[in-house]
């Protein structure tokens, strides 16, 4: 195979440790293989010109970086704009908080040809290409444009949403005619296979051929579900280093009397906190025998702080944090400890292994790889429970987790209440199967599976 060339909206140093699926994801791929990694800089420049950016190229370690600077209005309607007030809410089933504006589009079109005209001098013949999510659908097809002939794949992070959602985004027929540019399109769940599958049928007369091939608008793409995950030995041993080791220790001491409950989460909407805590609070109301002893942690680390629904759901979070603290706290115990900030992700392991519930409720999500990292930082003797969302693209897989109807307050208050009283035998069964699936489908087997179905993709 050629060198990989992975493009995504941000590119971090995979040496250093990032927060965000994507960049954990990519980072620990590339790791593995070399290669380049093309996006945006994260460098805004004030007045600069439009469809203008510097490029910028490094090396770091095997894998070479080559970035993009945005100028203020192209980041302001692609990024903020079109890619996180129009794709993300929709993409997530949250109609009511998208913004069409009819401006965004513009940006979000010519940042996708610039990133085209500026990633084509850096591209070799026998180059496979990699593009990733929401910011970048139109990528392959400004790069056939200019004469591109290598092979092209597109992953999609975040859910793709059923027909009549989609239908709710004003550009939707010339987004879902995107996606045919490319060879291989890959989507986190078998749900989304089948949303896009009925889309392309309803709306353009598409024709399922073998192979989950679709063929309309005079080309064949093939879609396929490919789950993401994560790196189970790598995550297995941050959890033995010092960082997470020294944290586990101090939590265990701290709540030897006491349950832990864990919630680690970008502050997002999508993410179903505030569900979350006022199920928490049913657990308190109704079985009050874990009052003065379930603790909550909550991290909710800062995201998109400049797109107004963030604002939002942070006021809310906090209001209801201090109304539950007020209502049942005591001098010696706060019953929901809510931190907003980005935790090391060192510690993040040992966090998670000192708790005894592990709580990730999203009301929609691609995937999620708290859930499969909540499980790969357990004591496989003494191991915690995974309530987890029945709307996350991980319970097509984790079907040993406590499955949830996040919207379903007190439901969800009785999955916990069954999680903290489940005997050990059982919580090992569920943990050793959960183990082994996300050991199976990890994220070297997400990348190897992407990357072998691009290879073949389109060969006959
Ligand atoms: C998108 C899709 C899909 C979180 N807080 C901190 C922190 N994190 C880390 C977690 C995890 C990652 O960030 C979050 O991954 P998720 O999968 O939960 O979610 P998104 O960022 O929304 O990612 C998602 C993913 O792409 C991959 O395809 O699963 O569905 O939405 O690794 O541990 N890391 C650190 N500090 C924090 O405070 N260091």
């Amino acid at each position: 195979m050629g060198r990989l060339v992975a493009i995504s909206n941000r590119v971090a140093d995979p040496r250093k440790a990032a927060a965000g699926g994507l960049a954990v994801a990519l980072g620990e791929a590339l790791n593995q293989t070399g290669g380049l990694w093309f996006g945006w800089s994260g460098t805004i420049v004030e007045g600069g010109t439009p469809g203008e950016g510097d490029l910028h190229v490094q090396q770091a370690g095997a894998v070479k970086l080559a970035t993009v600077d945005l100028c203020r209005e192209d980041h302001d309607s692609y990024y903020l704009g079109y890619s996180n007030n129009v794709l993300w809410p929709v993409f997530h089933y949250r109609l009511d908080l998208a913004q069409f504006e009819a401006g965004f589009i513009g940006g979000y079109r010519r940042v996708n040809q610039m990133f085209a005209r500026k990633l084509l001098p850096l591209l070799k013949d026998d180059d496979v290409i990699w593009i990733h999510d929401y910011h970048l659908i139109p990528l392959a097809a400004e790069l056939r444009g200019m004469g591109c002939r290598q092979k092209i794949g597109f992953f999609l992070h975040i859910p793709l949403p059923p027909p009549l959602i989609m239908a709710a985004i004003p550009q939707h027929e010339w987004l879902m005619r995107s996606l045919f540019a490319y060879d291989l399109v890959g989507l986190q769940s078998e749900a989304d296979v089948q949303h896009f599958s009925r889309y392309v049928q309803q709306e353009a007369g598409a024709e399922v051929l073998e192979d989950g091939r679709h063929r309309a608008f005079g080309s064949t793409v093939q879609v396929k579900a490919v789950p993401i995950g994560i790196d189970v030995d790598e995550f297995a041993s941050l959890t033995h280093g010092r960082e997470a080791q020294d944290l586990y220790e101090r939590m265990r001491e701290e709540y030897a009397r006491r349950r832990l409950l864990i919630g680690v989460d970008r502050l997002d909407y999508s993410k179903g906190i505030p569900h979350r805590v006022k199920a928490f609070r049913d657990l308190l109301a109704h079985y009050p025998e874990n009052r003065n002893s379930a603790t909550l942690i909550q991290i909710a680390s800062p995201t998109r702080e400049d797109v107004d629904a963030y604002g939002d759901i942070r006021r809310e979070l906090e209001s209801l944090c201090g109304a539950i603290n007020g209502d049942y706290g005591e001098l010696d115990w706060m019953p929901v400890r809510y931190i907003h900030r980005m935790v090391a992700r060192k510690r993040i392991p040992g966090l998670c292994r000192a708790a005894r519930v592990g709580l990730v409720t999203p009301l929609r999500d691609g995937m999620n790889l708290v859930a499969k990292e909540f499980i790969a930082a357990q004591d496989p003797a003494d191991p915690g429970v995974l309530v987890l969302s029945r709307f996350a693209g991980a319970a097509e897989q984790m079907k040993e987790a406590l499955l949830v109807n996040p919207y379903d307050t007190h439901g969800t208050a009785e999955a916990i209440q069954q999680a903290l009283q489940m005997p050990l035998d059982e919580r090992r069964r569920r943990h050793q199967a959960l183990l082994a699936g996300i050991r199976e489908f990890d994220v070297h087997w997400w990348r190897r599976t992407f990357l072998q179905a691009l290879s073949q993709a389109g060969a006959d």
